[in-house]
C-alpha cells in the first residue's frame, strides 16, 4: 500500500486571531472555503505561516478543532505541532488525533541546544507513538544535520511518512524522494520554487502565499502534471511577481492585510509582531496593483 498521503496544493493556513487570545473562527472558515473552492487539497496548520510556535497550546488546540470542523473531510489536514517543549508537541499531537487531523508534522527540536541525529530520530519516533498519526518531518533552516541522512533513518521508523522540504537544495530533495522505493511523501516548501520541487519529484506543495493565490498554484501543479512545462513555467513566473512583493513587506503581515481586503479579516500578527503601517499598506496595494494582482490572480 502506498504511503503517499499528500498530493497537490496545500496552503499553510494563516491563523486568524487577536492578541487578546481570541481565535477568529469565522475568518478561518471563510479562508478555508475560499481555498477549497480554488482547488486546495487540504491545509497545513500552525506552522510558521500559521504562527503556531508562538501561540499558546490552548490556542493551537482551538485552531485545530476549528479547522477540522470547517474542513469537514474535504481535504487532508496536517497539523504542525512543533513547540519549544517536546512535551507540548506531544500533547498537541495527541489532541490532533482526537480532533480528526490526518497527520502531524514538526520542525526538529531546536531550542538553543543543537540535537544530534539520533536525538532527532528519537523525537520523531516518539511523536509517531504519541500521536498515532502519520508524521511528516520538516527540513528547513533549523535543521543542523544532513537532510538526506536524517530521512534515511526516519523513513525506516513506523509512522513516519515523509518530509516537508523547505530548503533550496533540490539535489538533496531528489535523493530523499528516491528513498524507500520512492514511497515517501516529499512536499515542496519554497513557494517561489514550486516548479523546481515538482521537477525533482515533489508530490505536493505547502506554502504561505498559497493563501492569496491558491488557484494559480493549482494551475501550476496541473500544468506540470499534464506535461505542459512551458505553461507551468509561465505560471510560476507570474506567481513570483507577487511573492517578491510579499517578501519585501513581510510575508505573514502582508498576507493578513490582503486577506482583510478580500473580506477575510485575519486579525493581528502574533505578539510582539506589528502590522503594516498605513503607508506600507498603501504602497503594498500599489505594487500589487501594478502587477495585476487584484484583476488577474485568485480567479
Ligand atoms: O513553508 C514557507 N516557508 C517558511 C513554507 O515559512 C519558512 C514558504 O511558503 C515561504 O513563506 C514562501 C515565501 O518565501 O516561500
Amino acid at each position: 500500500m502506498s504511503n503517499i498521503l499528500v498530493k497537490g496544493i496545500m496552503p499553510a493556513l494563516v491563523s486568524s486571531f487577536t492578541n487578546d487570545g481570541t481565535i477568529l473562527k469565522d475568518s478561518m472558515k471563510k479562508n478555508i472555503d475560499r481555498n477549497y473552492a480554488q482547488g486546495a487539497a487540504g491545509f497545513y496548520i500552525c506552522g510558521s505561516t500559521g504562527e503556531g510556535p508562538v501561540l499558546t497550546t490552548a490556542q493551537r488546540k482551538e485552531i485545530a478543532e476549528c479547522v477540522t470542523e470547517a474542513s469537514a473531510g474535504r481535504g487532508i489536514i496536517v497539523n504542525h505541532v512543533g513547540a519549544a517543549s517536546p512535551f507540548d508537541a506531544f500533547e498537541l499531537a495527541r489532541h490532533a488525533k482526537d480532533c480528526g487531523c490526518d497527520a502531524v508534522s514538526s520542525v526538529v527540536p531546536n531550542f538553543y541546544y543543537k540535537y544530534n541525529e539520533d536525538e532527532i530520530v528519537e523525537y520523531y519516533k516518539r511523536l509517531a507513538d504519541e500521536s498515532q498519526l502519520p508524521v511528516i518531518a520538516y527540513a528547513q533552516s533549523l535543521l543542523t544535520s544532513d537532510p538526506v541522512s536524517l530521512m534515511e533513518k526516519l523513513i525506516k521508523v513506523d509512522g513516519i511518512i515523509g518530509v516537508k522540504f523547505t530548503l533550496t537544495d533540490f539535489y538533496s530533495m531528489r535523493r530523499i524522494k528516491e528513498l524507500n522505493n520512492s514511497d515517501i511523501n516529499v512536499i515542496n516548501g519554497p513557494d517561489e520554487m514550486l516548479i523546481c520541487g515538482l521537477s525533482m519529484g515533489a508530490d505536493a506543495g505547502i506554502g504561505s502565499t498559497y493563501n492569496l493565490m491558491c488557484a494559480e498554484y493549482c494551475r501550476l501543479f496541473n500544468q506540470f502534471k499534464s506535461g505542459d512545462i512551458e505553461g507551468a513555467r509561465a505560471t510560476q513566473y507570474k506567481i513570483n511577481k507577487v511573492v517578491e512583493i510579499l517578501i519585501k513587506y513581510g510575508v505573514i503581515r502582508s498576507i493578513k492585510y490582503v486577506l482583510s481586503l478580500d473580506g477575510i479579516p485575519a486579525g493581528d500578527i502574533a505578539y510582539p509582531g506589528t502590522p503594516l503601517t498605513e503607508e506600507e499598506k498603501k504602497s503594498l496595494v500599489a505594487e500589487l496593483t501594478s502587477v495585476g494582482y487584484f484583476d488577474n490572480y485568485n480567479k
